[in-house]
């Protein structure tokens, strides 16, 4: 397979003005025409062949300015040598024709239940016509759509429409990727917004009937993102009307093109009885986050994808921004941390390792990451932290003036930051080349009132990367005294060197270290740590992320011991607990996330960092041992708070009553290690929103228990998808281990088992490799059973396969048994005549 490398970068030979297309929408022979105008790049001289990706097309006719050529296209494209070419510019007309019902890959024009949707980014928009399909080619788009359906959507305004067709113009140029088609027997939600200069712009969601009633929330939190980023970014939006269509069959969350925002259904609809409080956050989330790359993505786009992080990390830290305007900033962090290490550090640490800009790459799909997303938005963080905030609102100002309607790289956003401080980013910008969670290791020492802390750091070798650089780590430390006082606000003190120092003087007393605060860099920390400053930092510490982080270490280090040498948890551990559920001054929601322990997969994690072989099974015991444990020492403040949470008055999805039911659900499933699940039955039997409902489903079955509650649950939604989805994957997350493959089996014979469906999908052979101990079962089934449907999947979904041929990326951590049965299935994988580049791209990184 073609390996691209960002080395071989070159500017497009021919760039585009506009682009004019007409659709003729029929599910087995759709008809594209389109009308390209070209003119020859002044950054690339000379007189150049032509070359125009295209994937899957049938060519039915082709011309140049005006005059037919009778053009053969390979497998990827079609070349027009330039000899054949006029110079300078040249109008393009083709027609091809393409067949979207038997579009399973789901890119491209494709599509689901019935109605027509497109998937272009990042390489889907050459299997619709040939067209020079990279970011760096933008132009405007003119798009006609003629079909029997009644709505008719794409990109822009409509500029008319009859019985039958419409027509739409987008005045903004764009690369091909954010291009998009909607057709549909669909109803919208709609509303209106006025922009901060007072234009007026229609927002419609569009949805199935039925559906209508469920697109108040994500309207709402459209809203809101519009406002929020002319207040805090200075964003307007730039056109008449702003669409968002949800779609039951869609490969990821949601997709940013130009004024048609197309989401996973399960990001757009919600009502109190079949959304949890999870899925209101990850709408406001997302819907927020497609809105934004309106700016980060759109208006300034993409050089090539390698640069993906560019407009992906900053829209991710824009997005968790406004989730923490919106809710809480001490929440959002910790959630935020506990995905990055969940997601990122795990890849990071893995064979999959690769920059936040990747150099090379064989199927850029595969590069939508943890590690361009999440750790790109922590490099945002990180500078805004070293240049401050106000460096950092005036270089936001300066990128958006200077690039506006470019497409642009990691190197103009430095740039931007350089300029505005007079600074030096070079050794900054080794975060975006340079794999692997850094570990900063932590000495001090105090003598005569003064304290030193000696910081080491060092990045761990990855594949391709055997030798690192020191980076620029901001670490914001501050100081408290033995008493919980802070003696020391807290300081970003800047690690650039592989050892430095930093000294505090003129202190009291020797302080308790809270170091990095607010998690302020995406490395490992490590530093041994005495339980009695973990007490004084969980009970005292003025940085919520901290306090947090302390307890959580705790909890680690009580089951590290526990699976290590059956160690019982201290009663100091149990205590520090205690006082946190008897606290009133503390937010709910803090406290459910201090109650959350490390998850198996994190223990596994942890372990393997400690130079230790996991054995999943004893984790899983010894996680389950612990909850229960906990349970009975805390039973008192747990009854209490399930009872003191309850909810009054009318649900609403916002953080306060999200907090709390989010608390009242981790006391639940605390108490039903105790009670054989007689309040869970209670709560599920009276829930009227479906966080209860399914809190109380999930304790049930955490325990082995629920079998009835799991029926009566199958029958009361089996009519929604979305709710579906929810049954399917609770049971495989839950089963015990010995049971999960064959649970797992079980639930993918049943008939509402749509394996095409990428939901579905994930939700059954996702929730297997979500179960830890049942996944990485000694006998091996659990692989098996992952291996047999991404092999089934990927030759008719190639993207979604690859995707979740993560599961298989720890594999390095596991004992030799373990590491033999995974290894043959990633060949069995890998010898699958059926292989696509997607999934061979993943395995053969896998097996390195
Ligand atoms: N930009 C899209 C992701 C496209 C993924 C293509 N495999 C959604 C987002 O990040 O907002
Ligand atoms: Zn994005």
């Amino acid at each position: 397979p073609q390996v691209i490398r960002l080395a071989d970068y070159a500017p497009p030979a021919w760039l585009v003005d506009e682009v004019s297309l007409i659709f003729r929408l029929d599910p087995a022979a759709t008809r594209v025409q389109s009308r390209i105008s070209f003119r020859a790049n002044p950054a690339a001289p000379g007189h150049h062949d032509l070359w125009l990706d295209g994937e899957n097309l049938k060519l039915l006719s082709a011309r140049i300015n005006g005059e037919a050529r009778s053009v053969t296209p390979g497998p990827e494209g079609l070349r027009i040598p330039a000899t054949e070419l006029p110079e300078g510019q040249f109008l393009w007309e083709a027609e091809v024709e393409i067949a979207p019902e038997g579009n399973t890959a789901l890119e491209g024009l494709y599509m689901s239940r019935g109605m027509y949707c497109t998937q272009c980014e990042a390489e889907g928009f050459r299997k619709i016509t040939f067209y020079p399909d990279r970011p760096d080619v933008m132009a405007t788009f003119r798009v006609r759509i003629e079909s029997e359906l009644p709505v008719l959507l794409s990109n822009g305004n409509p500029t008319a429409q009859g019985a039958g067709w419409a027509e739409w113009h987008d005045p903004w140029p764009k690369p091909a990727y954010l291009f998009a088609l909607v057709a549909g027997d669909l109803v919208a939600q709609s509303n209106r917004f006025t922009t901060v200069s007072g234009t007026e712009v229609a927002l419609n969601i569009w949805v199935r009937p039925g559906d209508e009633n469920k697109c108040a929330y994500a309207m709402d939190a459209l809203i809101r993102s519009m406002r929020w980023d002319e207040e805090v970014y200075g964003r307007e939006y730039d056109l008449d009307v702003f669409n968002i269509v949800a779609v039951d069959d869609f490969n990821m969350g949601a997709m940013e093109n130009k004024g048609l925002n197309i989401f996973n259904s399960r990001y757009v609809l919600a009502s109190p009885e079949t959304a949890t409080d999870q899925d209101y956050e990850n709408i406001e989330r997302i819907i927020a986050h497609e809105y934004f790359h309106n700016w980060t993505g759109n208006r300034i786009t993409c050089r090539d994808w390698f640069q993906l992080c560019l407009k992906e990390g900053l829209t991710v830290y824009r997005d968790q921004q406004f989730t923490g305007d919106m809710r809480s900033h001490a929440v959002k962090r910790i959630e935020d941390v506990l995905t990055l290490r969940a997601r990122q550090f795990r890849e990071d640490n893995g064979p999959l390792a690769h920059n936040v800009r990747p150099e090379t790459y064989v199927e850029i799909n595969n590069f939508y990451t943890a590690t361009v997303y999440e750790k790109g938005a922590e490099l945002i963080g990180m500078l805004r932290r070293l240049v401050g905030d106000d460096a950092y609102r005036a270089a936001l100002r300066l990128y958006f003036e200077r690039h506006d309607g470019q497409a642009c790289t990691i190197e103009d956003w430095i740039r931007v930051f350089e300029d505005t401080t007079h600074r030096d980013l070079s050794q900054f910008k080794r975060w975006y080349s340079q794999a692997g969670t850094p570990r900063v290791m932590v000495e001090d020492s105090w003598a005569d009132g003064t304290y030193v802390l000696r910081l080491h750091q060092s990045v761990p070798a990855t594949p391709g990367q055997p030798l690192k650089e020191p980076l620029v780590i901001p670490v914001a430390v501050g100081l408290l005294g033995q008493d919980g006082r802070e003696l020391q606000p807290t300081v970003v003190l800047e690690l650039s060197e592989p050892v430095q120092e930093f000294r505090f003087e003129g202190l009291p007393q020797r302080p308790v270290p809270s170091i990095l605060r607010g998690f302020s860099a995406p490395v490992i920390l490590q530093r041994d740590q005495t339980s009695a400053e973990r007490a004084v930092l969980l009970a005292h510490d003025t940085d919520p992320f901290n306090r947090w982080e302390a307890g959580r270490s705790l909890a680690r280090d009580v089951l590290l011991a526990m699976i290590a040498r059956d160690e019982a948890p201290s009663t100091a551990f149990l205590e520090g607990l205690g006082s946190l559920l008897r606290d009133p001054a503390l937010d709910p929601a803090f406290i459910a996330l201090a109650l959350r322990l490390p998850s198996e997969d994190d223990l596994a994690q942890a372990l393997h960092e400690a130079g230790e072989v996991p054995d999943p099974a004893r984790i899983h015991d010894m996680r389950r041992k612990l909850t229960h444990l906990r349970a009975e020492h805390l039973a008192e403040d747990l009854h209490r708070i399930h009872d003191a949470m309850a909810s009054t008055g009318a649900y609403d999805p916002a953080a306060d009553q999200a907090g709390r039911r989010a608390l009242r659900n981790a006391a639940l499933a605390g108490l039903t290690h105790l009670d054989q699940g007689a309040r869970a039955s209670r709560q599920f039997a009276t829930a009227d929103n479906m966080t209860e409902q399914l809190g109380a489903l999930s304790a049930l079955l955490e325990i082995g228990a629920g079998a009835d509650e799991l029926a009566a649950f199958y029958d009361q939604w089996r009519g929604d998808r979305l709710v579906l989805d929810k049954w399917f994957g609770l049971q495989v997350m839950f089963a015990a281990p010995d049971a999960a493959a064959e649970t797992a089996a079980g639930l993918a014979a049943h008939p509402d088992f749509d394996w095409k469906n990428p939901n579905r999908f994930r939700a059954v052979i996702g929730g297997l490799s979500a179960n830890a101990a049942g996944f990485h079962h000694a006998s091996g089934a659990g692989y098996r059973f992952v291996a047999d449907w991404l092999i089934r999947l990927d030759p008719l979904n190639p993207q979604t396969a690859a995707r979740m041929s993560t599961a298989f990326e720890t594999w390095q951590r596991y004992d030799p048994g373990r590491q033999a049965l995974i290894r043959a299935e990633l060949e069995r994988m890998r010898s699958a005549p059926t292989l696509s580049r997607d999934l061979g791209e993943m395995v053969g990184r896998m097996l390195g």
